[in-house]
């Protein structure tokens, strides 16, 4: 009888149905798949094993196939690749990126100590990233258009100390970590704290700072390159998405939101690794569970391919001489806050805690000495294995794949950090550790050098800086680097598009449907056309985007597998492998993730792609805001159109569907244009511009347009006009009362606008002289205001010019809180008084009209305010 290998897969819960009753039937059963998979082969016994669980089915015995697989690296010995490099230079280049990381941080904290930094994560992650940069990772060169490559943030300074040794900083730049202020003037570049194109913007492509958005924005980013490829603007075929990310990240919502998105776009052109050193910031992922047997599951059952990576190559003799699985076993019955112990602990506590549970593992252990057990790997630290995993996951077809790689947190670190509880933060580091961390990598320092954090550098011709470079050569260059060559695209002429709408003359519509209806034609524009991507979450019919369904149609992968049910109407729902549109369904985060790729390709591509992404105002900037922030920082370029916008235009929606705040929040973003357009021609002329600034000019900006579903009269818009349109504000009307009348001065914007046009005539008919503004940016105002404020020559903010050819007080309402029509009152002309109506507060569900009274921002109250504001009288 054969040894039968218990099923350590099984979790601890599962252990009342794996009590084995009758060990010879059992083993029975097992020989007799033993001797299919010698005959036969896996195949066949895979046939089987589907059989057996079938009839158990008809059974009814309730049992399915775990997804966790037992606590071995997925990758057999027999199967792994040769490595294809010099180990023991790789090993020598990787000590020197782990120590020039190390010097940097400790000696930005030993200058200034509020200044912070990481240590404890590259040291795990370091070997990771080796492998990918020596082999794997493709630079943008020739005809290679490059890979993308995600880095977990917090291991940043490894990547600065590559580029170090590459030459591209130099060692005054490593000087002035996190120190981008004060680094110019002291002749260096400061290194920004994680990977931010907007700070670095040569270097850095993907900002992964904020845990989530990196793991989410590279699903779609290589789904982007999908859509590219099958839309035949740009072949991405032979270049991956490569993520590293934390085994703590993948908590986040964002981090897991996609990963069927994933599979079900079989995206084998990406590759997640998780760094799984079982730790997070605080302590253990997963103190009392596993979180690799966890990850293994989602992932698995999410569609994804599973490598585990939890063994480094001296483990390989151990397993050989445990037929049995007792070793597999009893890692797998260890949680994972005492395999933390177990990384902080030396090899005699190992030895005492680990291999002295049973006289069997005592026994495996039996010929190593301490030393040898404490420098057992993991195989996140073995270059041989982390190469044999990434080579089987690059091979890999029709699936993406994840990489569980097993680490220690603060790998090397010794006493001083590995594995310790307080690892994450630590940042100091001294003495007789720094002398034990040279010891433990072999670094050629002496003592005093080692203890006064000297940097490394060996010479240009060194065999491993030759080495270096000769790899990466082979890869198309250095990297990361971030580029933004990229083609200018024309675009047509407003009037051509958008007459319908600057020329409006009184014609009834609604902003949406005219931003729909120019949509359309910019599509069939031969220039600008086909650079369109349309963006919507499942809220296509709401806007009245149907029709695009049919004339451009939905992208899909796999095309149209099925007729659909409206096929004889000339809106029909059209799914296409060419198709334009990206419906994302049910997933703001998912489509503002699609937005980010598809409004940087002009970077990571080097084509100029101009997304549209429209959806509820209330659903963006408030729930995805930290998102669009990481696209600021990727420099987006592109469009989002927060629709149904402002806390009155979508009466019957209620509290939580009605926008108060949006615009509040994109003034925030430093290169976000936001602008609230009360008319249809005021829109186009804003789409217009932006369309220019980003594809003609090449400005890193994006335009934030609010849209309304209130169908109303649209004026024309005078030429003369559109540049102030642009600016922020215009003067829309003069409403005269008798010639010595007083004079009152309303400002108002999108939704609100048409209240305070009311508001100005009934004031007339009352004797009182109004001059308005359609303010069409209040954040664009308050800008200009800031900016002739600080400027060398102060000069008069454009507002306040505006305000000078009208007189009296000014009241200034909006369907936005009153925050934002106050942001412009340091810049309203001197002793002219200014009085703000706006809709703070929840929102409520009824008419237009009973919620505009309720806000207070209709004309009566509009006109209300400003009677009082002429009387001096507070309202
Ligand atoms: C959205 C967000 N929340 C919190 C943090 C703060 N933070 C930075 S690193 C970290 C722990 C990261 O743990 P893990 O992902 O396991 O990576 P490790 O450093 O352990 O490799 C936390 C909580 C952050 N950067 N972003």
């Amino acid at each position: 009888m054969n040894n039968v290998a218990p099923l350590a897969h099984l979790r601890p819960a599962d252990e009342t149905v794996v009590q084995d009753v009758d060990p010879q039937e059992t083993a029975e059963w097992c020989d007799a798949l033993d001797s299919v998979v010698a005959a036969h082969g896996p195949a066949r016994a895979r046939y089987l094993l589907s059989a057996l669980a079938q009839r158990g089915r008809q059974h009814g015995i309730g049992w399915t196939p775990p997804l966790a697989t037992p606590y071995v690296n997925t990758v057999a010995v027999a199967d792994e690749p040769t490595f294809p490099g010099d180990l023991a230079i790789e090993e020598r280049l990787g000590a020197l990126m782990r120590w020039n990381a190390l010097a940097m941080v400790v000696r930005a904290n030993q200058a200034y100590g509020e200044l912070g930094g990481h240590i404890a994560s590259y040291a795990s992650a370091a070997d990771l990233f080796e492998v990918g940069f020596n082999h794997f990772f493709h630079a943008r060169r020739g005809d290679h258009g490059g890979d993308l490559v995600f880095f977990q943030p917090h291991s940043s300074p490894g990547v600065y100390a590559r580029a170090f040794l590459e030459g591209r900083l130099t060692e005054n730049d490593l000087l002035h970590y996190r120190q981008e202020l004060t680094a110019p003037s002291r002749g260096a570049r400061g290194l920004c704290s994680y990977p931010h194109p907007y700070l670095m913007p040569d270097f850095w492509q993907f900002p992964t700072g904020s845990m989530g958005i990196g793991p989410i924005s590279s699903i779609y980013h290589a789904r982007f390159m999908r859509y590219l490829t099958d839309r035949q603007l740009l072949d991405c075929g032979g270049r991956r998405v490569w993520g590293v990310f934390g085994d703590g990240e993948m908590d986040e919502p964002e981090s897991m939101s996609a990963l069927t998105l994933a599979a079900r776009e079989g995206l084998d052109n990406l590759t997640w690794v998780v760094n799984c050193n079982l730790q997070r910031l605080d302590g253990p992922v997963r103190g009392n569970g596993r979180v690799i047997d966890e990850l293994e599951q989602l992932f698995a059952g999410a569609g994804w391919n599973v490598i585990k990576l939890l063994w480094g190559s001296d483990w390989d003799g151990l397993f050989a001489r445990d037929p049995a699985g007792m070793l597999a076993r009893a890692l797998g019955a260890t949680v994972d806050g005492q395999m933390q112990t177990f990384a902080a602990k030396d090899g005699r506590y190992n030895r005492e805690h680990f291999f002295s549970q049973s006289a069997d593992l005592a026994r495996l252990a039996q010929g190593m000495t301490d030393e040898q057990i404490d420098r057992l790997r993991r195989g996140g630290h073995d270059l041989v294995k982390i190469h044999a995993a990434y080579a089987v996951a690059v091979a890999h077809k029709g699936r993406p794949t994840v990489i569980l790689a097993h680490t220690k947190k603060g790998y090397g670190m010794g006493s001083a950090g590995q594995g310790r509880m307080t690892t994450h933060s630590q940042k100091k580091f001294e003495g007789a550790d720094l002398v034990a961390f040279r010891d433990r990598f072999s670094l050629p320092l002496s003592n005093e050098q080692a203890q006064s954090l000297a940097f490394l550098k060996p010479a240009d011709d060194s065999p491993e800086i030759e080495y270096m470079r000769s790899h990466r050569d082979a890869l198309g260059g250095p990297m990361p680097s971030r580029e933004t060559r990229c083609d200018t695209v024309a675009k047509p002429e407003l009037m051509t598009y958008a007459q319908f709408a600057v020329a409006a003359d009184g014609k009834e519509m609604s902003t949406t449907m005219a931003f729909v209806r120019m949509l359309g034609t910019l599509l069939k524009d031969p220039s600008l056309g086909p650079r369109i991507v349309p963006i919507v979450a499942d809220e296509a019919r709401t806007f009245g985007m149907a029709n695009l369904f049919k004339q451009v149609g939905i992208y899909s992968s796999v095309g149209q597998r099925y007729s659909p049910e409206d096929i004889d109407s000339i809106l029909s729902y059209r799914e296409a492998t060419n198709g334009q549109i990206l419906e994302e369904g049910i997933s703001e985060a998912g489509a503002i993730a699609s937005w980010t790729a598809a409004a940087t390709s002009y970077s990571v591509h080097g084509l100029a792609m101009l997304p549209f992404y429209i959806y509820y105002s209330m659903f963006g900037f408030q729930r995805v805001g930290d998102q669009i922030w990481a696209a600021a920082d990727q420099r987006a370029r592109g469009f989002l159109l927060g629709a149904t916008s402002g806390r009155t235009t979508l009466g019957g929606e209620g509290l939580q569907h009605q926008d108060g705040t949006s615009h509040l929040i994109a003034a925030t973003i430093p290169n976000c244009k936001a602008y609230d357009p009360a008319f249809a021609g005021e829109m186009a002329v804003i789409v217009d511009a932006g369309i220019r600034e980003m594809l003609v000019e090449q400005h890193d900006v994006f335009y934030y347009v609010t849209l309304m579903n209130e169908n109303y009269a649209q004026p024309a818009l005078p030429a003369d006009v559109h540049g102030d349109v642009l600016r922020g504000c215009y003067r829309f009307g003069h409403y005269p009362a008798t010639s010595n009348s007083a004079h009152v001065t309303l400002l108002g914007s999108g939704a609100i606008l048409n209240e305070v046009v009311k508001a100005a005539q009934q004031l007339a008919a009352q004797g009182i002289s109004v001059d308005v503004f359609s303010v069409t940016s209040w954040s664009e105002l308050a800008r200009d205001g800031q900016a002739s404020e600080v400027a060398s020559v102060p000069g008069t903010p454009f507002v306040a010019q505006q305000l000078a050819r009208s007189t009296g007080p000014i009241v200034a309402a909006t369907d936005y809180v009153r925050a934002v029509p106050e942001s412009i009152r340091a810049f309203v002309p001197q002793g002219r008084r200014y009085v703000t109506v706006g809709t703070d507060g929840f929102g409520r569900s009824d008419t237009r009209a009973a919620l505009r009274n309720f806000f207070g921002v209709d004309a009566q109250s509009v006109a209300r305010a400003a009677r009082l504001a002429l009387s001096g009288e507070p309202r």
